[in-house]
C-alpha cells in the first residue's frame, strides 16, 4: 500500500472510464482506501494506466454519494421507492400507453444492467423507448457498421494497432482520450510505424504525428471520397478482394465521378496544402496494413454515419480488412459502449445484433417469453427528450448518465425534465440530473459493482467489488429486477448477476444462424467460472475460445456474406456559420477529465491541468475581436450564452473555436458547453453535431474579480450574476468569481461569502485598486482568504492554496497575507503538466531551459511523463516553444 502498510486483499477489476479497458489491480487497504496499479497480465494495457486510471484511488471517497433512495427528497426505503416506481410506470402505462414511459441509460452500466432494463423495457413494458448515452457516442458507427457488414461488428483489435504501418486518426485526440493505447502506437511509431492525423484542431495526438491535416470543419466525407478516386486513379485498389467479398464498387466510383476529384480541388474544399494531402494519399496507398481509427470527429456530425462509410469503402476497395494490421476501427468511449450495443441499449436495436425484422423480433419475444416485446423502434435520445419536453412521455428513468449537462441545448433538456410528471434517476453521487428526480435511487459505483463490460476492441473483462455496498446503494441490475416483479412480470427473478449473465450470453446463442454476436461458449458458466472470468474477445463459440479478428474468411453479416461499399456524398454542416454566428464552435475533452466531472472532479490532481472552463480561439481571430489570452469571453450561439476564458492558440483554425464539455453547476455554471449546442443531428443515426454549433465570441470585460479559498465547497449565491469557478485543491477549495455589477452587488458577494465566518486575521482594504485581502484563522490554522480586485491583478494562488495544509500557520504566512505576496520566491507551479507524479509547468520549463532537449530528458530530471506518458505531447510542444522563444531577438520597450 502507498502508505506502508499490508493490503487486506487483492482485487483484479477493469478501468471506470475509457473504452481501451484497461485492467486494474486495486490492493484494498483499510476504510475506503485502494492503492491501483495497472494489471501487467491484462491484455489491453499490460500492466499501464493513464492519469484518470492511476487517480482511481482518490475518487473512491463517499463524498456527494447518493447513500439512500429519496421520494421527493425525503429518505425512502428500497420498498417504498420501488413500489412507487412501479406504481407511477404502470399507471401512466395503462393511461398513456406504453410509449409514454421511457428509459435513457448509459454506457457506464454494465453489460448485465443493460441486458436487464433492455429486457424490462423492450420485452414486458412492450415499448421501443430505452436509449443510451452511446447515441451521442458511438449511433454514426454503429449505423455505418451496419451498413457495410450486416450488422454492429468491430472488425480488428488491439494488436493490429501494434503490427500496422500507417495508422490515420481521424477525428480522434487518441493522446488524451485512449492514452494506453496511443502509448502503445507511440511504442510503434519507434519502429517506423506512420501516424497521420486529420482533426481542424493541432491536438496533442498532432503535435508528434507525421503528418496533420488541418481540414476544415466536417469535411471529412469530400477528404475519404478524394482518396478513394485517387486510390482508383493510380490502381492501388484490390481487384480480387472486390470480385470476391464486396458490391457496389462500380455505384460508388460512378458517384464519385460526378464531381472534380483533382487532389487539388480536394485539397481546396478541406482547406489542406495539396502537397499534404497528397502526401497522405501516397501514405495510404503504400501501406496495405493501414489502420484508420475514427471516434468523435468522425461520428458527432450532421454527416456522421457517411463520415464512418467513407472511411470503410477505402478500407473495403483496398481489401484491407481481417487482416493483421489492417482495418477500419471505431473506437469507443465509454467504458461498456460496446455493452451497450450488444445488448439493445439503443432505441433502433432489440438485442444481441437483432433488430425489428418480425423474425427477429419474433425470435427475441419467443425466448424472452414476452408477446409483448416491442415491434418498432423507439425514440432516440434527442427526439425521447423533446418528447419529455411536449408532453407524449410522462415518465423517465434515467440511469448512469447525467443528461442535464451531456445533451446538446442542454436548457432544453432541463425544461423537459422539470416539466416532465414523473423522473426517477439511478446514480453514485447527487448530479445537475438528479437536481430534477422525484424518485432518487443510490446505485453502486466503481470498485462496488460487479459484472462485465466489454471494450473497443470486442473484449468482455470482469469488473470487480473492491468494497461493500456504501448505504443502501444496490446493484442497477437488481434496483431493475425489483420494479419489474413489482410491475408483475415474470423473468426478473435472477438470484445473481451470473444468472443473468448466463441468460444474455444464452440469447446470443438462440437460434443463431450466422450471427457473429455469439457467445455460446460461455452462457454457462458457473457462478464460479463467472467470478474468475479472463478477459475474453467476442465471439466466444462453444470450444470458449476468444475471436480477435473478425471477417479474417472475408465473409460478412450480409445475406450474400459479402461487404456492402455505399455512396456517400459531402454534405455541409447542418446549421451554417452566417453574420450572427461567423464561428465554428466545436468542443470535446481535455487529458484529465471525465465527462461531467462527477468522478475526476474528486480528484485535485486532476483539476490542475486544466483547471477551469476555456475557449480556444486562433490569435488572429482574438486580435480581431480584442480577446486577450487569459481574459474572460463570452461565447454565444442562437441557443445560449456561457463565459470560458480565452485560450489563445494557433492549435485552432481561424474561424473555429473549441471548449470542452465537462464543467457542469457544481463547478461552474456559467461554462457549460452543451448550453450553447444545438440539437441538430444526423438523419440517419440520431447523433447530435456536437463538434459544430455557429457561434460569435467577445470579451465579458468584467468591472471586479477574485477568489475566495475556503475549506468547503460554496456555491455562487442564487441570483448574483457571475462568472463562477470551483477548482478543488488539495486542502481546500479556490471559488473563482468575477462580475459586472456595481460595487453594491460585489459587497453582497463578500457578504455572502463571508457569513459565518470567525477569527479574521487580516483585512487590508485599498478603495482606490477595489483591492480587499481577508484571511480567517481559527486556532492558529487557516480557513479562508478573500482576495476581490477591481483593476485586474490577483497573486498566485498556489501558495496560498498550499497554506491549507499547515496545521498551524506559519508567523511568516501570516504577513504575506497582509501583503499579498508569497514569502520568499513564490510558489507558483503553473498548471499541472504531469497529473500522475504532480510535475507543473514551471518545473518543466525549468527542465528545459537548463538544457533538457528531449521527452526523455525532461522525464529524467523530473519525473513527468514517465508514467503514463500521456503528457509527453505537452513537454514536447513546450520544449519546441522555448526553443523558439529563446532564438527570438529580445523584445526593447
Ligand atoms: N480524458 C478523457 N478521455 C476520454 C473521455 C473523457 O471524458 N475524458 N471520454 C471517453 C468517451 S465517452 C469518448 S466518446 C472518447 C472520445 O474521444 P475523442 O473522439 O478522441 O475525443 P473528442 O475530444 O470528443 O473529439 C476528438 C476530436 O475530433 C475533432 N473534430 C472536431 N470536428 C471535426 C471534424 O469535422 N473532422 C474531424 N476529422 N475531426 C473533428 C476535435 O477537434 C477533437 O480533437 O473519449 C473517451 N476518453
Ligand atoms: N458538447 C459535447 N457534449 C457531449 C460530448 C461532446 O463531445 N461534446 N460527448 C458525448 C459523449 S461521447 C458522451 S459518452 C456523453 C457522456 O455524458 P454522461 O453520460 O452524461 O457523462 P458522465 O459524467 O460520465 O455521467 C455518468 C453518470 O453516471 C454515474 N454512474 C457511474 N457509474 C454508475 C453506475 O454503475 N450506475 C449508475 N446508476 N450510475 C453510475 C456517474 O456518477 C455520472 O453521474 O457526453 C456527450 N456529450
Ligand atoms: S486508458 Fe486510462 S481511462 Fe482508459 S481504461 Fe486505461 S487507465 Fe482507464
Ligand atoms: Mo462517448
Amino acid at each position: 500500500m502507498a502508505d506502508g502498510s499490508a493490503a487486506l486483499k487483492t482485487v483484479k477489476t477493469t478501468c471506470a472510464y475509457c473504452g481501451v479497458g484497461c485492467g486494474v489491480t486495486g490492493a484494498v487497504g483499510q476504510g475506503r482506501s485502494v492503492s491501483v496499479a495497472g494489471d501487467v497480465v491484462h491484455p489491453a494495457n499490460l500492466g499501464r494506466l493513464c492519469s484518470k486510471g492511476s487517480a482511481l484511488g482518490a475518487t473512491v471517497g463517499l463524498e456527494g454519494r447518493l447513500l439512500e433512495p429519496t421520494i421527493n427528497g425525503k429518505t425512502a426505503t428500497w420498498a417504498e421507492a420501488t413500489a412507487l416506481v412501479a406504481k407511477r410506470f404502470k399507471e401512466t402505462i395503462a393511461r398513456h400507453g406504453r410509449d409514454s414511459v421511457a428509459f435513457y441509460v448509459s454506457g457506464q452500466l454494465l453489460t448485465e444492467d443493460y441486458y436487464v432494463a433492455n429486457k424490462l423495457m423492450k420485452g414486458f413494458i412492450g415499448s421501443g423507448n430505452i436509449d443510451t448515452n452511446s447515441r451521442l457516442c458511438m449511433a454514426s458507427a454503429v449505423a455505418a457498421h451496419k451498413q457495410a457488414f450486416g450488422a454492429d461488428l468491430v472488425p480488428g483489435c488491439y494488436e493490429d494497432l501494434d503490427v500496422a504501418d500507417l495508422v490515420v486518426f481521424s477525428g480522434h485526440n487518441a493522446a488524451w482520450t485512449h492514452p494506453v493505447l496511443f502509448r502503445r502506437m507511440e511504442a510503434a511509431r519507434a519502429r517506423g510505424q506512420k501516424h497521420v492525423v486529420i482533426d481542424p484542431r493541432r491536438t496533442d495526438t498532432a503535435e508528434g504525428a507525421d503528418l496533420h491535416l488541418a481540414i476544415a470543419p466536417q469535411s471529412d466525407v469530400r477528404l475519404w471520397n478524394g482518396l478513394l478516386a485517387d486510390l482508383v486513379r493510380r490502381g492501388a485498389i484490390d481487384r480480387d478482394y472486390i470480385a470476391g467479398h464486396v458490391n457496389n464498387f462500380e455505384q460508388v466510383v460512378a458517384m464519385l465521378a460526378e464531381v472534380d476529384q483533382s487532389v487539388e480541388a480536394v485539397a481546396a474544399d478541406c482547406g489542406v496544402a495539396v502537397e499534404d494531402l497528397q502526401t497522405f494519399y501516397d501514405l495510404f496507398a503504400a501501406n496495405a496494413r493501414t489502420v484508420s481509427l475514427f471516434s468523435m470527429g468522425a461520428n458527432q456530425s450532421a454527416q456522421g454515419v457517411a463520415k464512418g462509410l467513407s472511411i470503410i469503402n477505402a478500407h473495403l476497395a483496398t481489401g484491407r480488412i481481417g487482416k493483421p494490421g489492417a482495418c477500419p476501427f471505431s473506437i469507443t468511449g465509454q467504458p461498456n459502449a460496446m455493452g451497450g450495443r450488444e445488448t439493445g441499449g439503443m432505441a433502433n436495436t432489440l438485442a444481441g445484433h437483432m433488430d425489428f425484422a418480425p423474425e427477429d423480433r419474433d425470435r427475441v419475444a419467443r425466448f424472452w417469453g414476452a408477446p409483448d416485446t416491442a415491434r418498432a423502434p423507439g425514440l432516440k435520445a434527442v427526439e425521447m427528450f423533446e418528447a419529455v419536453r411536449d408532453g407524449r412521455i410522462k415518465a423517465i428513468w434515467v440511469m448512469a448518465t447525467n443528461p442535464a449537462v451531456s445533451l446538446p441545448d442542454s436548457g432544453a433538456i432541463r425544461e423537459a425534465l422539470a416539466k416532465c410528471p414523473f423522473v426517477v434517476v439511478s446514480d453514485c453521487v447527487e448530479t445537475d440530473t438528479t437536481a430534477f428526480a422525484d424518485v432518487k435511487l443510490p446505485a453502486l459505483g466503481w470498485g462496488e459493482k460487479d459484472g462485465t463490460v466489454t471494450n473497443s476492441e470486442r473484449r468482455i473483462s470482469r469488473q470487480r467489488a473492491l468494497f461493500p455496498a456504501p448505504g443502501q446503494a444496490r446493484a442497477d441490475w437488481k434496483i431493475m429486477a425489483d420494479v419489474a416483479v413489482a410491475m408483475g412480470f415474470d423473468g426478473f427473478g435472477w438470484s445473481n448477476n451470473a444468472s443473468v449473465f448466463r441468460e444474455w450470453a444464452r440469447l446470443t446463442a438462440y437460434e443463431n444462424q450466422g450471427r457473429l454476436l455469439n457467445l455460446s461458449g460461455l452462457s454457462a458458466l458457473t457462478p464460479e467460472a463467472y467470478g474468475e472470468l479472463l478477459p475474453i474477445q467476442w465471439p466466444v463459440k462453444a470450444d470458449g475460445k476468444g475471436t480477435p479478428r473478425l471477417f479474417v474468411d472475408g465473409r460478412f453479416q450480409t445475406p450474400d456474406g459479402r461487404a456492402r461499399m455505399v455512396p456517400v456524398k459531402p454534405r455541409g454542416p447542418a446549421e451554417a456559420t452566417g453574420d450572427a454566428f461567423p464561428m465554428s464552435l466545436n468542443t470535446g475533452r481535455i487529458r484529465d477529465q471525465w465527462h461531467t466531472m462527477t468522478r475526476t472532479g474528486l480528484a485535485p490532481d486532476l483539476c490542475r491541468h486544466a483547471p477551469e472552463p476555456y475557449v480556444e480561439i486562433h490569435p488572429e481571430d482574438a486580435e480581431a475581436l480584442g480577446l486577450k489570452d487569459g481574459a474572460l469571453a463570452r461565447v454565444t450561439t442562437s441557443r445560449a450564452e456561457a463565459v470560458a476564458v480565452a485560450k489563445v492558440s494557433d492549435r485552432q483554425r481561424r474561424g473555429s473555436l473549441f471548449m470542452p464539455m465537462h464543467w457542469t453547476d457544481a463547478f461552474a455554471p456559467s461554462g457549460r458547453a452543451n448550453t450553447l449546442v444545438a440539437p441538430r443531428v444526423d438523419p440517419t443515426s440520431g447523433q447530435p453535431e456536437f463538434k459544430h454549433t455557429p457561434a460569435r465570441v467577445r470579451a465579458y470585460r468584467e468591472t471586479w474579480k477574485g477568489f475566495f479559498l475556503s475549506r468547503s465547497v460554496l456555491s455562487p449565491p442564487v441570483g448574483t450574476d457571475l462568472v463562477w469557478r470551483r477548482i478543488p485543491q488539495d486542502a481546500c477549495q479556490q471559488h473563482e468569481f468575477a462580475g459586472r455589477g456595481d460595487a453594491v452587488e460585489r459587497d453582497a458577494l463578500r457578504k455572502a461569502l463571508t457569513k459565518g465566518l470567525a477569527g479574521e486575521l487580516v483585512t487590508y482594504e485599498d478603495p482606490a485598486t477595489g483591492a480587499r485581502r481577508q484571511a480567517w484563522v481559527e486556532d492558529g490554522r487557516l480557513v479562508a482568504v478573500l482576495y476581490m480586485t477591481t483593476t485586474g491583478r490577483l497573486p498566485p494562488r498556489d501558495w496560498l492554496a498550499e497554506l491549507f495544509a499547515e496545521e498551524t500557520l506559519p508567523a511568516e504566512a501570516r504577513s504575506a497575507l497582509l501583503f499579498g505576496r508569497p514569502p520568499g520566491a513564490p510558489v507558483d507551479k503553473g498548471s499541472m503538466v504531469c497529473a500522475c507524479l504532480k510535475v507543473g509547468a514551471k518545473a518543466v520549463n525549468a527542465a528545459i531551459a537548463a538544457g533538457a532537449d528531449t521527452p526523455d530528458a525532461v522525464g529524467a530530471v523530473t519525473g513527468a511523463g514517465t508514467n503514463c506518458g500521456s503528457c509527453r505531447p505537452e513537454i514536447a510542444r513546450m520544449i519546441k516553444a522555448l526553443a523558439v522563444t529563446s532564438k527570438e531577438p529580445a523584445h526593447v520597450g
